[in-house]
């Protein structure tokens, strides 16, 4: 939900291209001291000659190689004095090395001794992935850079958070890593989150990525130069060069390999995989149950409904307003969708109310759990509650608070029993523009005092929390923020946080700090029970704590196609899999004919909410007929397909494989792929490919060599790797082929909510390739507890061409059982079973 009037900050004037050519006079570090091991090696760089582009070199530095896993290099090069800032390990904690031998490792480090340069060779073919020895490093107090030649054209993707092509363009690109709030924002704009992460795909000859760990705001320049050069280009403005490069080669495995480093994305919940519905602007507690039963009356399954700021009391978080949202009211509301198995979940926004008698205020003050400026007293700004503190999530204090007002808020016995939360405004958002918004004022005399003393700063700060004697307001290399200066509407950039690192470095943090903090509140609250956070701004490995959604889109045709290119590059490349855009778009009018499409193109989203802003009018699903028939069928099929959809998620969980695959990842080989972007693999064996332009009633896609099936009719279409167009397409209808080699565990009916679903039979799909076999997973547990332990059953079926089995653990006890089997391609129709085969325990089956 949304972002006001900070528009006027907007600059079309912030520096791009300050800088094509690396000054003359820089002439980068020479290597001494090398240190070779056998799964590493380390040197110390040292400054050639003063250089200075934009701020004080850093005159010597380390460098660290490890080939820490088989397929994982990591290559760090940080101040020889350690004081740099580099991310907290409580916040990205960082995978152990493995200690491969050098000899073994699928990645090879090589480097120059004066001036030091180093490339990133891929052992098995030779292939250079990675070489800075065009351009010398630059490392200094505010501003880093590091370039890489790379191959003319390249196939790049990544580094979110973006609404630009899937393929990044490789000339004159510069894509800027600072979480802004915004919105109806041009392509090119930096968005809510930092992912410094890109995938490189060459081919047959393999994929791979590479990942910058630093927080610090950056352009990332991807361009050639004059004479033709291809390269990529990191201009950071502080912190470390924290680099892991991940050899892939299958793309798939660049995913899982960027996991490992970042974290494996938390479990998600079965029930979130129904349908939310949202509104920012429903005024009233009774309209909300309306919006519930008109959703049933309508015969259109709702999960989960939600609360925007709407339900606040001068939007101040843990309150209700008496008149609109009375307490009890939203209790029985609550009380009426648990008892119907559906569910509940509010916003919580990071501003808190900086009024001596909320509770919220004078508490979270009491523990010391806000942001300060240098004389000890609050950090003030502007957000929907009106004048603000923010708290600081390196504090423990701020999680104790944040635990605790959320156990006491959402207390089942007294307060609202909230299913899941959702974090919005935690890029950090801040309405006031600048830095004179309040904090030049003095204290309002009815504010509690705290004595300033508690408030204890470090006089130098520890290792690796930032470099003292450094301009945090105005660094001489200025990204490209869409907003202007780094602080502007947000923190200021020069407010220490508890551990005395500053908002300079870590405000790309900020967010998934938040979405963390709300994780470890839910835990605190229900044990055992999966924690469900929804969050806007994020952080690389912010799939460990959150799911995300892509912001206050907007209900155009244009968002509609983005919205498929971000999904893929969360879940493939983020390590994010529960995303999904605002379903009808966010801002401005919902047509019905694209909000029915966009039902559709939901459904097949991992998340699938449909929410508005409040100038926005209505547009629930049940508001027009064929918006309402388009989401019966469409929330119809997701529910037949929520056991592979909830495999597909769980599985990204355990082993980082992506949940949401772009073309290429199957076909690598494959040239026509690698710019598909307005059609996505779900899970291992759906390919959707719905319709994209507006008014139109036919989609034109690719269809990849191979042997495919029509989902809807059964219909074998063996493709040559082929353009294929479809139509005449209802507004109902939505294209999606099951991938040959594949078998479907899906359920046999539908259901109203996901508990119903869950006591349905299933019926397979079994779709041969060209081979005539086929395979699939399935994926059984109780949908909703943090550590199953053995209660799972992950079950892999197999069609030999006449014989299906079923094997593997089957710890889930279930009495459900598989009612019928649908070999597809031989004419056949669905075989219903005479004796049903069970779901716990193998089983060899002849149709
Ligand atoms: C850079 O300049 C400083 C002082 O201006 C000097 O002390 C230092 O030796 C110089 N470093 C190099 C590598 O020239
Ligand atoms: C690696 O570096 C050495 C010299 O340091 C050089 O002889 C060798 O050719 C390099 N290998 C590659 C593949 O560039
Ligand atoms: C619910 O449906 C009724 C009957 O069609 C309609 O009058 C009312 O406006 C609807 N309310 C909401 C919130 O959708
Ligand atoms: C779902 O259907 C059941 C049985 O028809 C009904 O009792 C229940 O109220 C429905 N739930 C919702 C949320 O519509
Ligand atoms: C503080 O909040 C109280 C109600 O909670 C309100 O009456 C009062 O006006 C607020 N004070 C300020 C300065 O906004
Ligand atoms: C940040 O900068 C402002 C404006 O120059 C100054 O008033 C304030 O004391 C600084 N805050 C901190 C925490 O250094
Ligand atoms: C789509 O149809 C509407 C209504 O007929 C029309 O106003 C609009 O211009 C059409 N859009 C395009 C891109 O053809
Ligand atoms: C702030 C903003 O405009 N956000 C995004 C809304 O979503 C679309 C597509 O999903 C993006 O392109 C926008 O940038």
């Amino acid at each position: 939900m949304a972002f006001k009037f900070i528009l006027a900050a907007l600059s079309a004037t912030a520096a791009l291209a300050q800088l094509s050519e690396p000054a003359t006079q820089c002439r980068g570090y020479r290597a001494t001291n090398v240190v070779q091991g056998d799964s590493y090696l380390s040197a110390d760089l040292v400054l050639i000659a003063n250089c200075s582009v934009f701020s004080k070199d850093v005159e010597k530095l380390k460098l660290l190689v490890e080939y820490q896993t088989d397929t994982r290099l990591h290559v760090l090069i940080e101040d020889a004095d350690e004081q740099v800032y580099q991310i907290q390990d409580r916040v990205l904690p960082r995978p152990k090395s493995q200690n491969t031998p050098a000899n073994k490792a699928a990645l090879k480090f090589n480097f120059t001794q004066n001036p030091f340069t180093f490339k990133v060779i891929r052992a098995s073919n030779g292939d250079i992935l990675f070489d800075t020895s065009s351009s010398p490093l630059n490392f200094e107090s505010q501003y880093v850079r590091l370039r890489t030649n790379l191959p003319q054209n390249p196939y790049l993707y990544g580094l979110g958070e973006h609404s630009d092509d899937f393929r990044l363009p490789t000339v004159g690109y510069t894509r800027t890593l600072w979480n802004a709030d915004g919105a109806f924002l041009p392509t090119r704009s930096n968005l809510y989150g930092s992912h410094p992460v890109y995938f490189e795909h060459r081919g047959n000859s393999g994929t791979h990525g590479v990942f910058l760990l630093n927080a610090n705001g950056m352009d990332v320049r991807i361009d050639q130069t004059d004479s033709g050069q291809q390269y990529l280009e990191y201009n950071t403005l502080g912190g470390v060069l924290d680099l892991y490069f991940l050899a892939g080669p299958e793309p798939a495995s660049v995913s899982k390999q960027y996991a490992e480093v970042v974290g494996l994305p938390a479990a998600m919940p079965y029930w979130t995989f129904g349908f939310h519905q949202c509104k920012y602007g429903w005024p009233n507690i009774d309209h909300v149950a309306e919006v519930v039963a008109n959703y049933s009356a309508a015969g259109i399954p709702l999960e989960t409904v939600w609360g925007d700021i709407d339900y606040m009391d001068a939007h101040r978080d843990f309150t209700v307003d008496p008149n609109r949202f009375p307490l009890d009211k939203v209790r029985a509301l609550v009380d009426s969708l648990h008892s119907n198995n559906q569910h509940y979940i509010q916003i919580l926004d990071p501003g808190i109310s900086r009024n001596g008698s909320y509770g919220p205020y004078a508490r979270g003050e009491q523990k010391g759990a806000f942001l300060r400026v240098a004389d000890g007293s609050d950090y003030r700004g502007m957000q929907w509650a009106g004048q603000v503190v923010w708290p600081d999530w390196f504090s423990p204090a701020a999680q104790d608070w944040w635990t605790s007002e959320i156990q006491a808020f959402y207390d089942p016995k007294t307060g609202i029993d909230v299913d899941g939360l959702w974090n919005d405004m935690n890029e950090v958002s801040n309405f006031c523009g600048d830095t004179n918004c309040f904090n030049s004022q003095s204290t309002a005399a009815s504010l509690p005092r705290r004595p300033v003393s508690r408030y204890t700063r470090r006089a130098s700060p520890a290792p690796k929390l930032g470099l003292p004697g450094r301009d945090l307001f105005n660094p001489k290399y200025r990204i490209n923020n869409h907003l202007g200066a780094i602080y502007a509407s947000t923190l200021w950039t020069n407010i220490t946080n508890a551990d005395g690192s500053r908002q300079y470095d870590t405000h790309n943090l900020y967010g998934s700090m938040m979405a963390s903090a709300s994780r470890a509140a839910l835990l605190a609250r229900r044990p055992n029970k999966r924690p469900f956070v929804l969050t806007r701004s994020s952080f690389a490995g912010v799939g460990r704590a959150a799911a995300h959604w892509f912001g206050d889109n907007a209900s155009t045709w244009e968002h509609y196609r983005t919205s498929i290119r971000q999904m893929l590059a969360f879940a493939a490349m983020h390590a994010v899999p529960m995303v999904g855009s605002d379903v009808c778009g966010f801002n401005g009018v919902a047509e019905q004919y694209m909000c029915a499409r966009w039902a559709l193109l939901g459904a097949f989203q991992p998340f699938y909410r449909n929410h508005a802003d409040i100038t926005a009018p209505d547009q629930e699903f049940y508001r027009w007929p064929i918006v309402a028939a388009a989401a019966r069928k469409a929330i119809d099929v997701r529910y037949r397909l929520l056991d592979y959809i909830y495999t597909a998620v769980w599985r990204a969980s355990v082993d980082g494989t992506p949940a949401i695959n772009p073309l290429w990842f199957w076909y690598p080989g494959d040239e026509a792929t690698w710019t598909v972007q307005t059609q996505w693999g779900l899970g291992d064996s759906l390919l959707i490919s719905p319709v994209v332009d507006e008014n139109s009633t036919s989609v034109t896609f690719y269809l990849p060599k191979d042997v495919w099936y029509d989902f809807w009719t059964g219909e074998k279409v063996v493709s040559a790797g082929e353009t294929k167009t479809m139509g005449t397409l209802d507004f109902t209808d939505i294209p999606v082929h099951i991938r040959g080699g594949s078998i479907l565990a899906l359920r046999s009916k539908s259901a109203n909510t996901t508990a119903e679903l869950r006591k349905q039979n299933f019926a397979l799909t079994v779709a041969p390739g060209s081979d005539g076999t086929a395979k699939g997973f399935l994926y059984l547990d109780d949908g909703e507890s943090l550590d199953v332990g053995n209660a799972k059953s992950e079950i892999t079926f197999k069609w030999d061409g006449s014989v299906l089995t079923a094997e593997g653990t089957f710890g889930y006890h279930t009495d459900l059982v598989i009612e019928s089997v649908t070999v597809l391609g031989q004419g056949e129709a669905k075989k219903a079973l005479a004796k049903p085969l069970s779901l716990s325990k193998g089983f060899t089956f002849r149709p």
